[in-house]
């Protein structure tokens, strides 16, 4: 009859999990600033350093219908060589891409979204 020796037991059962928990918050804080600095500085560092030789062009798309497409399509812009930023668009149907006129063309871009299965309207330069 020595009810005693329990709460000793809980207090760092109790304890474990709540330091676990700030350590995978923690861990994910990290990752997403990571992300979150990575992205920006992408962004803001290209157009200074070759915005003479980088072109835009808009693409109007048809047959997304979910974000992953859209994520899809913008992974293939992204990967295409001579591609130096792409943003898709589902709610407008359409793709910006900026590149570097020398290494790929609007054409071959509307091309790569095709064989993706998605239809490529004509590109507007600049927009
Ligand atoms: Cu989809």
């Amino acid at each position: 009859m020595n009810p005693t020796s329990p709460p000793i037991d809980r207090a760092p059962r109790a304890r474990a999990p709540r330091r676990a928990r700030p350590l995978l918050l923690g861990a994910f804080a990290v990752l997403g600033a990571l992300a979150a600095a990575c992205t920006p500085r992408a962004a803001a560092g290209q157009p200074s350093a070759s915005s003479a030789a980088a072109s835009a062009v808009t693409i109007p798309i048809e047959g997304m219908s979910c974000a992953a497409c859209a994520a899809r399509i913008t992974g293939m812009l992204r990967g295409t060589a001579g591609v130096v930023g792409a943003t898709v668009s589902l709610e407008h149907r359409s793709a910006r891409v900026e590149y570097q006129a020398g290494r790929v063309t609007p054409a071959a871009l509307v091309a790569a979204i095709n064989a993706l299965g998605y239809r490529a309207g004509a590109p507007v330069p600049g927009a």
